[in-house]
């Protein structure tokens, strides 16, 4: 059975319009330190197959704000547990010019052990090749990565979704996380229902596609 890893009970709720009675992991895998989400996806699901043993879905997301060259991207988590979304939002405010443009990603990785066959869709074989074409040093997943182990990297599908917006004061007490600050067509996600985001949101994006991928990985 598929297992949705995260320990986000508001990414459980948007995803099961995409993956009806889909069980969550409550897993929390070492997230390692890189400027992309998809290499910090796809370790995490390799370590999550390793731990559930079954076929995992890890989410990796985070808001990038251009004007700060992308902060807080994949610290997006830290960056909201330290500062608190309403303190991004002034400092935004403050520094760039109003209202600032920023954009919500959303990387899913997809592992069941099994190599796929050659499709549009990225396909991490290895994380470590991957983070250094991304120019990168890894030194600190070295100990725990699979060839470390001596075990071949899994391969992980990864499935990608993008929305941008603006950052705005806060509106709405909907979804999780930055959703009050970020507005989208004059809307922010905190006034959406999660219906309403998932239809233009980074994670509905990515959803859509691996919905329509995942039926003919059972066949
Ligand atoms: P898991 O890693 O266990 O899935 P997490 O909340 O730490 O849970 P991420 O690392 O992907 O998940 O999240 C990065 C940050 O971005 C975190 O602060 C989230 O609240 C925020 N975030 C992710 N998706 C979001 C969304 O759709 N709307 C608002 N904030 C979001």
């Amino acid at each position: 059975m598929l297992r949705y890893v995260t320990t986000n009970a508001g990414k459980v709720r948007e995803a099961r319009e995409y993956l009806d009675g889909v069980e969550q992991l409550d897993y929390d895998y070492t997230e390692i330190q890189a400027s992309e989400l998809g290499p910090i996806a796809a370790r995490g699901a390799r370590e999550a197959y390793r731990h559930a043993g079954e076929p995992v879905l890890v989410d990796d997301a985070g808001l990038f704000v251009e004007g700060f060259d992308g902060f807080p991207g994949p610290y997006s988590a830290y960056v909201e547990d330290t500062l608190g979304v309403e303190t991004v939002q002034r400092l935004v405010a403050r520094e760039l010019d109003e209202p600032p443009r920023a954009s919500f990603r959303c990387v899913l990785a997809y592992c069941d052990g099994a190599p796929f066959e050659a499709s549009p869709d990225p396909v991490d074989r290895d994380d470590r090749s991957a983070a250094a074409a991304a120019g990168e040093a890894r030194e600190r997943d070295e100990s725990v990565g699979d060839e470390a182990e001596g075990r071949e990297a899994l391969p992980v599908k990864l499935f990608h979704g993008t929305v941008r917006g603006r950052i705005v004061e806060a509106r709405g007490d909907g979804g999780f996380g930055y959703d009050p600050v970020f507005e989208h067509d004059g809307t922010t996600f905190g006034e959406m229902s999660a219906a309403e985001k998932n239809a233009v949101s980074h994670r509905g994006r990515a959803f859509a596609k691996f919905a329509e991928w995942f039926p003919e990985r059972g066949e």
